[in-house]
C-alpha cells in the first residue's frame, strides 16, 4: 500500500504478508492489495477531468488516511461471504469483484467516520488525529467525507454496471446511507450539548439508535452484498439475515459503548468521548438502571459536562455496586453471545441457500474484542 502519504498516515503492508504462513496476515494484505488498484482507479479520473495536481494529491491523502488502517472486519466480510456460500476458493476475478464491494462497505465507514468524529468532536481515531484534527484540514473534511462516498457509486458503476444486480447494489447502499443517517440523527438529538436530562435516555432508545446507526451498515450490509453477488433473490433469505446480523450489529454496538469507557485506547486506536458528549450509551443506560439514589445524582450533576472532572466522576459511579458496569457487561456479552448462537442454529440452509457459518464467521470475528 501507499506508504508515503503524509509521511505518517498508513503503515505500509510488507508485500511478503502475501505470502506469509499466517493464513490471517497474508488473507488481509490481500485484501488490502486490492485498495491500492481501486484508489489508482479514483485518482486516474480525478486526473482525467483535469483537476490540478494538489486536488489529486489531497484525494489521495483523504482515501489513505480514512479507508485502509482499522479493523477491516466489514469489507473482509464481504468476501469471506461470498466464499463460503459458494462453498469454494474464489477464482481472481470472482475475489476481486468481491473485494472491491468490501471497499465499498470500508469507504462508507470512512465516510460516517469522518463526519462522526467532527460531530463528537473526538480527537483520535485508528491512533492517528481525526481526519479533520489534520493540519490544513478543518472543515475541508465535511467535503472530503462527501468525496469518500461518491466514491462508492463511482465504483459501482465502473466494475458493476453490467450485472443484472447493478441496481440492487445501488438501492442498499443508498438504503443503509439513509437509515445510518437516522440513527446518526437520534443519536445527536439524543445528546444534546447544553442540556443533559438522563431522564430521556433508556435502554430502548438505545436499541433504536444503535440498530440504526451501526447495525444495519456494519452488519447486514456487507452479508447482503455477498448474497446479491452470489444469486440469492429470495427476499425471505434477506430478512432471515437481518434476523440475525441486527442483533449481531447491537452487541457489536454495546462494546463500542463498553470500550469507549473502559477499553484501552492503545487497543480501540481513540479516545472515548461519550461521557462528556452526553450520549445515551448502553453504559449509562445500565447505570441509571442500577444506581441507587445517591449515585443517580451525581450522575445528574456530572453527565455530559465537558470537563475531566466531571467525567471522572461518573467512571467511578460506573464502576461502583451495585451498578459495577464491568460486570454487567460480561453477563452482556454472554447472553448476547447465546442468543445469537441460537439464532443461528436455527438457520434454514436449505430453503434459504443461506449458511450458518456465513453468520458463525461474522460472530468470531467480533465475540469478546478489545479492539
Ligand atoms: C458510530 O458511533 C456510528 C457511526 C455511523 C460512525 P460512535 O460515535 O459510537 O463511533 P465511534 O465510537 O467509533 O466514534
Ligand atoms: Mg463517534
Ligand atoms: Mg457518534
Ligand atoms: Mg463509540
Amino acid at each position: 500500500l501507499n506508504p508515503e502519504v503524509d509521511g505518517h498516515t498508513y503503515k505500509r503492508q510488507k508485500t511478503d504478508d502475501l505470502t506469509s504462513s499466517d493464513p490471517k496476515v497474508a488473507r488481509r494484505a490481500k485484501f488490502e492489495a486490492v485498495f491500492d488498484v481501486i484508489a489508482k482507479e479514483l485518482l486516474d479520473y480525478v486526473k482525467g477531468e483535469g483537476m490540478p495536481k494538489d486536488a489529486v494529491e489531497w484525494y489521495e491523502k483523504v482515501l489513505y488516511h480514512n479507508t485502509p488502517g482499522g479493523k477491516l472486519n466489514r469489507g473482509m466480510s464481504v468476501v469471506d461471504t461470498v466464499e463460503i456460500l459458494k462453498g469454494r476458493p474464489l477464482e481472481d476475478e470472482e475475489y476481486t469483484k468481491a473485494a472491491i464491494l468490501g471497499w465499498c462497505v470500508e469507504l462508507l465507514q470512512a465516510y460516517f467516520l469522518v463526519a462522526d468524529d467532527i460531530m463528537d468532536q473526538s480527537v483520535t481515531r485508528r491512533g492517528q488525529p481525526c481526519w479533520y484534527k489534520m493540519p490544513n484540514v478543518g472543515n475541508i473534511a465535511i467535503n472530503d467525507a462527501f468525496m469518500l462516498e461518491a466514491a462508492i457509486y463511482h465504483l459501482l458503476k465502473k466494475h458493476f454496471r453490467s450485472e443484472k444486480y447493478y441496481v440492487d447494489l445501488i438501492e442498499i447502499f443508498l438504503e443503509t446511507t439513509f437509515q445510518t443517517e437516522l440513527g446518526q440523527l437520534v443519536d445527536l438529538i439524543t445528546a444534546p450539548e447544553d442540556s443533559v436530562d438522563l431522564n430521556k435516555f433508556s435502554l430502548e432508545k438505545h436499541h433504536l439508535i444503535v440498530v440504526y446507526k451501526t447495525a444495519f451498515y456494519s452488519f447486514y450490509l456487507p452479508v447482503a452484498l455477498a448474497m446479491h453477488m452470489t444469486g440469492i433473490v429470495d427476499k425471505s433469505a434477506y430478512n432471515l439475515a437481518l434476523k440475525i446480523l441486527l442483533p449481531l450489529g447491537e452487541y457489536f454496538q454495546v462494546q463500542d459503548d463498553y470500550l469507549d469507557c473502559y477499553g484501552k485506547p492503545e487497543h480501540i486506536g481513540k479516545i472515548g468521548t461519550d461521557i462528556l458528549d452526553n450520549k445515551c450509551s448502553w453504559n449509562v443506560n445500565t447505570a441509571l438502571r442500577f444506581a441507587t439514589e445517591e449515585q443517580r445524582k451525581v450522575l445528574d450533576e456530572n453527565y455530559g459536562q465537558k470537563n475531566s472532572e466531571s467525567e471522572a466522576k461518573v467512571k467511578e459511579i460506573f464502576s461502583q455496586s451495585p451498578i459495577s458496569i464491568p460486570e454487567k457487561f460480561e453477563a452482556y456479552e454472554k447472553e448476547s453471545y447465546e442468543k445469537i448462537n441460537g439464532l443461528i442454529e436455527s438457520v434454514d440452509e436449505e430453503g434459504t441457500g443461506l449458511k450458518k457459518e456465513v453468520f458463525r464467521s461474522f460472530l468470531a470475528k467480533v465475540y469478546k474484542r478489545s479492539k
